[in-house]
């Protein structure tokens, strides 16, 4: 038989998609899974495949042309520099096998220290090396996701072809760009997995006002689907419209209001928030959206609380104080549409800010147009909008701030009443919005031109001589105050 094109280490659910993807677009794949049952159940599923299952590492190995490129797609685990997991369980078992220029690539959601540290000692032992976040779930990989490899430019070069093939295609254009060099890749899917979380929180408050203002799951339903023929047209809005339609076979019910709200996550999100705050980089939404995750899973101590606390006396109808009924649905249903626009924007600037703080920290040199372009399809963040911020980066590669973007800016300045209206709604009526509101915290923090930070520097200088500077005084001079001494 003749040697495969491609190997894949992994038969999951991501696994077994992606080698289905790679062998329709006519390569012949080889493929291998720790429990061997598992290989040889899906070589049985999918007869007259180009497909070579291999019952040891040997076998898989050998079955592969050279230069050999074996990705792999196992869970991944490791999140600190001294963690060990599957992915380099993996490593070990494969590099006695392997030749010099051998391509291992790891697919798997790998924190991007961990990808930097595989990246250099694999150099070590002559091979070459790519971490390639790849999105999509398990459609995704079956029918095009978005990939995001980091590694050498010419190892990338050897993976363009295989990789373009498989990619999610809009406009003609393959969703995979070399992302940049070492834990690039999986860096940019760090992020963009923090974006989802944000995107998705948005969403849930939404949805969480018209709950509140008694919209019934079909008219939310219908909102949504509406939505997503506009500007906020995306796959999670797509979704959302969708999954509020289901209807329990069984009960009646929507499936939706079945479910317990109690949000589960991997650990991307939180990953990013850690990067965010050792860069002094701004994220709040996304803070907001995973923090959020996080209060909903104290369901337990929420239930306990709700029984306590108290919040604004009910009135039947959302009100905006004093007995103030707020407007009819369809302005309601305009004007959460407007802050959803607004805060997604402050989401995206917040995402897209980390990545250029960390590509001029990293020198990595990432393009934020192409990164934004191969989000357009494959992934779970895939919108319309993002062409917008394709186009952004296109016309001003040294754009500063995505909220400073005319078309943006025009979207900000446009919304921005609605956007207030509708976190001052949710406040009043105790609806908790911290994605909503901490994305309108941003966006007024960072057009303020005077914030309270010379009162924060007064109390440090009073209790830590901190010193300060003063408006009256050239930039770079610093001084400090004899307080008055405070007694107990
Ligand atoms: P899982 O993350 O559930 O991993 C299961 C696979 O890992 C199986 O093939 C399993 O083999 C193998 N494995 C494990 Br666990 N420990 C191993 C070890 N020590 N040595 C060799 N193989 C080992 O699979 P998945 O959901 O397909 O995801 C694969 C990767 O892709 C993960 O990193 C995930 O985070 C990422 N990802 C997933 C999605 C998604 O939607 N699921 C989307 C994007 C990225 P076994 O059969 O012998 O147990």
């Amino acid at each position: 038989m003749s040697k495969s094109d491609f190997g894949l280490y992994g038969l999951a659910v991501m696994g077994q998609n992606l080698v289905l993807n790679v062998e329709s677009r006519g390569f012949q794949v080889s493929v291998y899974n720790r429990t061997t049952s598992v290989t040889d159940d899906f070589i049985a599923a999918h007869p007259g495949k180009k497909l070579v299952g291999a019952h040891t590492v040997e076998d898989f190995v050998q079955s592969l042309a050279r230069p050999r490129k074996i990705h792999i797609m196992v869970k991944s685990t490791a999140v600190k520099d001294t963690d060990r997991d599957a992915v380099d369980a993996v490593i070990e078992q494969l590099i006695p096998l392997l030749d010099e220029d051998d391509i291992i690539i790891d697919g798997g959601n790998s924190f991007y220290q961990a990808t930097e540290r595989r990246d250099a000692y694999l150099a070590t032992k002559g091979l070459r090396f790519i971490g390639a976040g790849v999105s999509g779930g398990e459609e995704g990989a079956r029918k095009g996701p978005s990939i995001m490899p980091g590694g050498p430019a010419s190892t990338w070069e050897v993976m363009k072809p295989i990789f373009e093939s498989i990619a999610a295609k809009v406009d003609g254009e393959p969703c995979v760009i070399h992302i940049g060099p070492g834990g690039a890749g999986h860096y940019v899917k760090m992020i963009h997995n923090g974006i989802e979380y944000g995107d998705m929180q948005l969403i849930c408050e939404a949805y969480n006002i018209f709950k509140h203002a008694g919209f019934t799951t079909d008219e939310m339903a219908a909102i949504f689907n509406e939505w997503n023929d506009g500007e906020l047209q995306s796959y999670l809005i797509q979704i959302t419209g969708k999954a509020l339609e289901q209807i329990d076979p069984e009960t009646g019910h929507s499936v939706v209001e079945l479910i317990v709200d109690k949000a589960g996550q991997k650990g991307t999100g939180q990953w990013t928030l850690l990067n965010a705050a050792e860069n002094a980089v701004v994220i709040s939404t996304i803070n907001a959206a995973v923090e959020a995750r996080i209060l909903s899973s104290k369901k337990k101590e929420r239930v306990l609380a709700s029984k306590e606390l108290r919040g604004p006396a009910p009135t039947g109808a959302l009100t905006m104080g004093d007995g103030i009924t707020p407007w009819p649905k369809e302005i309601l249903v305009q004007k959460v549409h407007d802050a959803l626009y607004a805060s997604k924007i402050i989401s995206y600037a917040q995402g897209l800010d980390l990545i250029k703080t960390m590509s001029g920290k990293k020198n990595w040199d990432l393009d934020l147009g192409r990164i934004a372009a191969i989000w357009r399809g494959g992934c779970i963040i895939r919108a319309r909008f993002l062409n917008f911020i394709t186009d952004a980066y296109r016309s001003n590669p040294g754009l500063g701030n995505l909220m400073l973007d005319p078309y943006f800016k025009n979207i900000l300045n446009g919304n921005q009443q609605s956007w207030r209206e509708v976190v001052s709604l949710a406040m009043l009526n105790g609806i908790p919005v911290p994605a909503f509101s901490a994305s309108l915290g941003y966006y007024d923090s960072y057009r303020a031109e005077r914030l309270p930070a010379n009162l924060l520097q007064a109390q440090r200088d009073f209790f830590g001589a901190h010193t300060y500077e003063r408006v009256d005084k050239p930039e770079g001079e610093f001084f400090h105050t004899d307080w008055p001494e405070v007694i107990g």
